[in-house]
């Protein structure tokens, strides 16, 4: 992808966007013109980063959706408790050798039974969003039959709680935590998931539906699907680029059934999604590479979009998409096809793609990193897109070893926003990894998470002052948790959560999060 100029919509589309998709915000203003109109002087150097009166003067839209987010297996605990079946991550975390630390999620933050307390955080910090999702396993222990009515009731306090603190409750309805029931009668390459699925859906939508009005079906689909079954460094670790290609075939279908299920049973409902994206730049300027560049950008940030938007795959293949191997059958088209409400999705950091050969079908060429996929050869990651990531170094990077490229932000958000016909977008999560404590006054002093989202957000600001229809904003994540494969290595909370007796920090970010949430300024 070539990187995108500023793009200077017409005046109507702003205003129709703000009648539209504001709707509890009479007279929204946009941000202010003026900053929107400038270059960033510090980007034309290169480097990426935001100069500081620009961050200053950034505003967001009165009635603009503040909000964190988090993941019922990387949050909740209680593994086994009233009635909940073991998940595909219970499986891979109670298994030798698979996550840092020997690592699991059985007890995590406990949310599970102090959902209140982490609440109380919301309100405190002026949230007006809460992103959280469900397990599966919860609800049908083992993914299929009769409701644990104990698992809804869970999620039914929860709900409660969330919207009398005035927040509005963001239900993503799978975060990766299949019942391990489903994966032993095949997984996500099964396509009869795609039914069970829906099923599910239904269930949640039947249950909290009079609540819940805002569902995003999938967290990061390619993610879960790739690490899953193509490289197996996720559960449930099968490493073969035919099974990544069902079970993403799968996920797609299932989304479209999702659909249909949630708006059939609840009429409240708005479907959309929250989807894992990163820009993806080509290295060199050659025909090949942008090429290469953009096969990224069809793959792993649209795969799940452009089927739900249009029924079709998006061309993410060096040749025709591998329909055979895929599953794909006639129909499948108009079961994957709905109108998404909203798009979802989050943004981390940025890629550099180049052209390459080779790859294999069956095998491990990536290595770990929720937010990274890079090959590690000069190869390809895969046999069918021909495409080598690389996670560029030229910006600082997090403890998690992730480039800041707030740039990044702009570039996506504009795109999508082009490339779709200006839907209403929300970022899902935006988010870093720093490891800083409670200092002997007790205070978090995470200064490197605040320049992280001033950054961000001032480009997110530049994105909406340019005509992007987003509405809002969640942070990466309300309480420190279990980072997946790599346990409890990794803080990403802007609540410090010490596990040996649970009890939660507000970081200095968190504090100024809730500040920023007031005043929606980046100058709180
Ligand atoms: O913790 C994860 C989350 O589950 C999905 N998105 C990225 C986060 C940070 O790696």
């Amino acid at each position: 992808m070539v990187r995108s100029r500023p793009v200077a919509y017409l005046a109507m589309d702003r205003r129709t966007f703000v009648k539209k998709s504001f709707v509890t915000a009479a007279g929204a203003v946009l941000a202010n013109r003026g900053f929107a109109a400038k270059s960033l002087l510090s980007q034309e150097n290169g480097s990426g980063a935001v100069a500081p009166s620009e961050i200053d003067a950034a505003r967001f839209p009165s009635g603009f959706l503040w909000g964190l987010a988090s993941a019922s297996y990387q949050v909740e605990g209680a593994w086994d408790a009233d009635g909940k079946g073991e998940s595909i991550w219970d499986r891979f975390s109670h298994t030798v050798g698979k996550i840092k630390g020997a690592a699991t999620g059985d007890v995590s933050c406990d949310q599970y039974h102090r959902y209140k307390e982490d609440i109380a955080i919301l309100k405190r910090l002026n949230q007006k969003s809460y992103r959280f999702s469900t397990s599966w396993a919860r609800i049908q222990p083992t993914g299929t039959g009769p409701l644990n009515q104990k698992g809804i009731d869970h999620y039914s306090r929860l709900t409660d709680a969330v919207l009398e603190a005035g927040i509005r409750p963001f239900c993503t309805i799978y975060h990766w935590d299949l019942p391990q029931g489903l994966e032993d009668r095949g997984g996500w390459p099964n396509r009869d998931l795609a039914a069970y699925y829906a099923d599910f859906a239904g269930i949640l939508a039947k249950n909290l539906g009079d609540r819940i009005t805002t569902w995003a079906p999938f967290n990061m689909p390619w993610t879960f699907t790739y690490y899953g079954y193509g490289i197996g460094v996720f559960p449930p670790g099968k490493a073969n680029f035919d099974l990544f290609l069902k079970a993403a075939h799968t996920v797609n279908l299932a989304q479209g059934e999702a659909f249909r299920a949630i708006k059939a049973t609840s009429s409240k409902a708005t479907v959309g999604s929250a989807y894992g994206m990163a820009p993806a730049y080509p290295k060199t300027n050659s025909e090949a590479d942008r090429a290469a560049a953009a096969r990224y950008h069809a793959m792993n940030n649209v795969y799940f979009l452009n089927t739900a938007m249009y029924g079709e795959y998006p061309k993410a293949f060096v040749g025709e998409p591998p329909y055979k191997a895929m599953g794909f059958k006639p129909g499948d088209e108009k079961i994957m096809k709905v109108p998404l409400d909203w798009l979802g999705f989050h943004y981390y950091t940025r890629r550099i793609v180049s052209e390459a050969r080779g790859g294999s079908r069956s095998g491990t060429t990536g290595h770990f990193g929720t937010e990274t996929e890079g090959d590690g050869g000069s190869s390809s990651r895969d046999p069918l897109t021909q495409i080598h990531v690389e996670m560029p170094t030229e910006g600082p990077l997090t403890e998690a070893g992730l480039e800041i490229w707030p740039r990044g932000m702009y570039d996506l958000v504009t795109r999508i926003s082009r490339e779709y016909n200006h839907p209403v977008i929300e970022i899902s999560e935006n988010g870093c990894c720093y490891l800083d404590a409670p200092d002997e006054t007790g205070h978090v002093p995470d200064t490197r998470r605040i320049a992280f989202h001033r950054q961000h957000l001032a480009e997110l600001a530049r994105a909406i002052a340019d005509g992007a229809k987003v509405r809002a904003y969640h942070a990466w994540t309300l309480v420190d948790n279990f980072e997946w494969a790599d346990g409890y290595s990794q803080r990403y909370g802007l609540t410090y959560v010490d596990f040996r007796d649970q009890k939660r920090t507000i970081k200095d970010s968190g504090l100024w999060y809730g500040r920023v949430a007031a005043s929606n300024s980046l100058d709180a």
